[in-house]
């Protein structure tokens, strides 16, 4: 199993689509979970472009290659994750912070929730304060996940929470960021009522802030 995940991680840091592709079909046909297959190969391989970048090894073109294999395996593998009907109902409404164009981590974890039977609304990328809250009330939206993956952009989440309370519905949603620059003491600082560090996680977050 390790050899296959090695497999996928390294074709997701060379950019190569068609290998990852057929990587994660080889892993998924070797009986291997979608859900390993995404925490333990593809995003592994994405947080070494991650390092290469910073290095100067990688430039920009070389992690757009790289994200364009990942979400090339993610759609292939998303029908194959699950469906659990035992949530049904609870509505989530999720989006990246204005400034960051990163959906990668949001697009896991809908996709997470969506198999534990959560009814998801996903606002996309580059989402302002007002559309999230604006997307609370409209939806009545019982929880609300904040994404931001860049230490320039997290600063949006305690604008996004301070906007809620100001518009009278922080109490009426519960709360949860999350994104590879976070930790719990950001959770706290921002007001939020979680942080989860993975999609896996971040499912059990929300169940357990809703009583679930
Ligand atoms: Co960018 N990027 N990027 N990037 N990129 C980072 C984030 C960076 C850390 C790379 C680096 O320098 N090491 C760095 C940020 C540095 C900082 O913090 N200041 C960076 C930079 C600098 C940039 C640009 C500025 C580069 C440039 O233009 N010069 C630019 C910014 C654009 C913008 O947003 N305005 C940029 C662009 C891009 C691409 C478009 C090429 C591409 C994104 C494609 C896309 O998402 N559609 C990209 C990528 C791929 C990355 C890295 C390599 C990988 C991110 C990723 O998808 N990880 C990233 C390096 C890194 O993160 N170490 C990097 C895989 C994903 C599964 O993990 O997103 O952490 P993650 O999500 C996890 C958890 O964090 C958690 O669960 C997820 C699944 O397990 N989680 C949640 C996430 N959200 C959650 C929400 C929750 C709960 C859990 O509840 C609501």
């Amino acid at each position: 199993m390790e050899k296959v995940l090695a497999q996928v991680k390294e074709a997701v840091i060379e950019g190569k689509r068609e290998e990852t592709l057929r990587r994660v079909a080889e892993a998924v046909e070797a009986g291997i979970e979608p859900s390993l297959v995404i925490s333990k190969g593809l995003t592994e391989g994405l947080y070494v472009v991650g390092d290469k970048f910073e290095e100067g090894e990688y430039f920009l073109p070389d992690m757009m290659l790289a994200a364009e294999a990942m979400n090339g395996a993610i759609d292939y593998l998303a029908p194959l994750i699950k469906k659990s009907e035992q949530d049904g109902g609870v509505r989530m409404v999720i989006g990246t912070v204005k400034g960051d164009l990163h959906s990668i981590g949001k697009d896991i974890v809908i996709m997470m929730m969506k198999s534990a039977g959560f009814d998801v609304i996903d606002l996309g990328v580059d989402v302002s304060s007002a559309t999230f809250v604006e997307a609370v009330r409209e939806k009545e939206a019982a929880v609300l996940g904040i994404s931001a993956l860049m230490t320039t952009t997290i600063q949006e989440q305690k604008k996004v929470i301070d906007l809620l309370k100001e518009k009278g519905l922080r109490e009426r949603v519960k709360v949860i960021v999350g994104g590879a620059p976070l930790s719990e003491e950001w959770a706290v600082k921002v007001g939020a009522d979680g942080y989860a560090p993975d999609a896996i996680s971040g499912v059990k977050k929300v169940k357990e802030m809703l009583g679930l």
